[in-house]
């Protein structure tokens, strides 16, 4: 039978399960990624395993999220990661030599294998072929001990592309389309898979950006096939040998296929504050502007930041705009430097801001109070620019380089009707901030560096047979993990101690949710649909867990947090019945009974409304692995006890 992609991949990588939509499969990881501001936990969670050295073929530990160093926090978490690869047998990429995704794309990403990262992002990788996902931290950690990585086997969507873009048409506006049709919770369970004509015309790079940004979808990964363009890009980080042609069986059976003719993308935007909340630009011309930032995993290549020094070359941004640009790698730095691109942006106007994720996460270049922003970024969620005031649209560089000359959103067609020149040729690769895993027997003797701000791990507590909880807040649908664990200049520095970021959790939305959690002891948060969606940060549960949360009810789950919360071992359930969700105030007191029973034999747990006196059903829907997590305390614990 006519296979897809991921089919191929999938089954070459299933070590637990089968192949059977929906249900769990575990599948052998071939490489990982850890960013520095969830890595510490990562390696920390790792060191606590007790296994001496990483099992998988490769292991990457980048630093590039909390590189602002207002104080000792971030560079004591540097010099910890730096310790740990060094102990661990992994390759670590200092700061300043760029943006994991971007860099892993260039240095490291093999077609056909499978790669899973801390950060939500990890899909980029699928540019090259790959099935890259995300995930939290403790899953990083156990597939680096050898353990299988555990989701449904998902639904496999193909997008048909066919046509050419046309000139400043881009990347980011397909996958802007792609959003506005799916939104941000259409790819919950599924792999959007690229296939067709118009495949051929897409350089790895813009690839990437369309797969990156794939997880706003919700989507578990997206990949591309690997073909003569992927040949290309590999020879021209000199790593060809690592090149094979893969790609679907004519004919291949998919779920659902999107047809793209891509001569018909125009620009569009994400409007605030979220990323499906799409527009043509056409619709948004004149909104006045007060910033515009290029960069981030999405969209920082050579080719991206060269189209916007096109638009702008000879020119000055408008008078009220400030534009900043953080390339998304050293080699995308000096690249662009020796192709004059640099200085172009530079004589516009531009702040040339280091190789790092910065802005996008709101580590620095804070918008001014109601700011309107043009961001090339994936992500618009509300407060995250770092001022909450803002209202972030996300765009194509192409867009976000027009509409900085003209101070108001603009068309980047009315500025030039050119195709941008393709600078990806100029290469030259230094790898001299990414330092080489040692040997065994060097390693052996090595112990890792802990500053005064790195504290252990918590542990999650066994699951009683009933709970009694306070419910201390009630979410609308779609609250991101931004929302529960706000990122930023102030917050990320305690993203290895989480006693302290713990006073953070949810201030976004309710500046005394921490009183309450404590106040309370033990509690419940109820939620709407695709609650946890976005990033892959773990410390959205793992600080709840920390404040005494038990359980979140909510209309259904975003992937990568419905895992981290099994892992920490708060229970999450799903309203059977989701009027009962309108029936349920803050501050009521629910009784979850009969829970352990529960978990072991049905697929659901009666609750009971101790304040209105009423009764409800919520459906808990774990595996049998993951009713034993949950059963352990938490993954560490269950790693413990049943080990590698
Ligand atoms: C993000 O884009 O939200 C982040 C910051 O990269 C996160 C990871 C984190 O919170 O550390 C992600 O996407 O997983
Ligand atoms: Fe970094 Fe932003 Fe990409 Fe997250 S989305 S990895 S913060 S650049």
């Amino acid at each position: 039978m006519a296979k897809s992609l991921t089919e191929k991949i999938l089954e070459k990588h299933i070590i637990e399960g089968n192949k059977e939509e929906g249900k769990e499969i575990g599948i052998k990881i071939d490489q990982t990624l850890t960013q520095d501001a969830t890595g510490t936990m990562v390696y920390l969670q790792f060191e606590s395993m007790d296994i001496p050295r990483i099992k998988t073929e490769l292991s990457v530990s980048y630093v590039d999220h909390n590189t602002q160093q207002s104080d000792f926090k971030n560079m004591d978490d540097h010099i910890f990661l730096q310790s740990a690869a060094a102990k661990f047998g992994l390759h670590f990429s200092k700061p300043g030599n760029g943006i994991c995704h971007q860099v892993h794309l260039e240095r490291f990403g093999i077609p056909g294998k499978t790669l899973l990262g801390s950060d939500s992002h990890t899909p980029t990788g699928g540019g090259l072929g790959m099935i890259a996902i995300g995930a939290g931290g403790l899953d990083v950690a156990c597939a680096m001990a050898g353990a299988p990585f555990y989701l449904n086997y998902p639904k496999v969507i193909g997008v048909k592309l066919s046509g050419k873009l046309k000139p400043m048409c881009s990347a980011k506006d397909v996958i802007l389309y792609i959003l506005s049709l799916e939104t941000v919770k259409g790819g919950v369970g599924k792999i959007y898979e690229y296939f067709g004509d118009g495949v051929k015309t897409l350089t790895v790079p813009q690839r990437a950006t369309i797969t990156n940004m794939g997880a706003e979808l919700g989507a578990t990964t997206s990949i591309f096939p690997s073909d003569e363009i992927t040949k290309e890009f590999l020879k021209l980080q000199k790593r060809e040998d690592v090149w094979q042609e893969l790609k679907a069986d004519e004919g291949a059976n998919y779920y659902k296929v999107i047809d793209i003719d891509l001569s018909k993308i125009e620009p569009m935007a994400a409007c605030p504050h979220m990323p499906d909340n799409v527009k043509k630009i056409s619709e948004l011309e004149g909104i006045k502007i007060n910033q515009v930032a290029i960069g981030s995993c999405t969209n920082s290549s050579i080719n991206d930041l060269g189209a916007a020094s096109e638009i702008l070359e000879n020119q000055t941004v408008a008078e009220n705009v400030a534009l900043g640009i953080s390339p998304g790698s050293k080699q995308v730095l000096m690249n662009s430097m020796e192709a004059g691109i640099i200085s172009k942006l530079v004589d516009a106007g531009g702040r040339i801001l280091e190789s790092a994720c910065g802005p996008c996460i709101g580590m620095g270049f804070a918008p001014n109070s109601n700011a309107v922003t043009l961001r090339t970024f994936n992500r618009n969620f509300f407060g995250r620019s770092g001022t909450k005031s803002a209202g972030v649209y996300l765009v194509s560089p192409e867009t976000a380089a027009a509409s900085a000359l003209k101070g108001e959103i603009t068309d980047p067609r009315k500025i030039k009707l050119d195709y941008s020149k393709d600078y990806s040729s100029f290469i030259k690769i230094n790898d001299n901030l990414i330092i080489k895993p040692l040997s065994e027997k060097e390693s052996e003797s090595l112990e890792t560096v802990k500053g005064p701000n790195i504290k252990p791990c918590p542990k999650a507590k066994v699951i009683e047979k009933e709970i009694s909880a306070k419910v201390i807040l009630k979410t609308e649908d779609n609250i991101t993990t931004d929302h529960i664990m706000p990122a930023g200049s102030k917050i990320l520095p305690f993203r290895s101690n989480i006693p302290e970021i713990s006073k953070f959790t949810y201030s976004q939305i309710d500046e005394n949710f921490y009183d309450k959690a404590i106040e309370a002891k033990q509690s419940v948060i109820i939620g709407g649909e695709n609650y946890g969606q976005g990033s892959s940060r773990e410390h959205a549960a793992l600080a709840p867990m920390y404040l005494g949360v038990r359980a979140v009810i909510a209309k259904s789950f975003a992937r990568i947090h419905h895992a981290n919360l099994v892992n920490f071992g708060i229970l999450p359930l799903t309203f059977k019945n989701s009027d009962d969700y309108d029936k349920i105030e803050e501050n009521d007191i629910l009784e979850l009974t009969n829970i352990i029973e529960s978990l072991k034999n049905s697929s659901t747990i009666i609750i009971k409304n101790k304040t209105k006196g009423t009764t409800f059903e919520a459906i808990h829907g774990l595996e049998n692995r993951a009713v034993d997590v949950m059963l352990a305390g938490g993954k560490l614990n269950y790693t413990k006890q049943y080990s590698l």
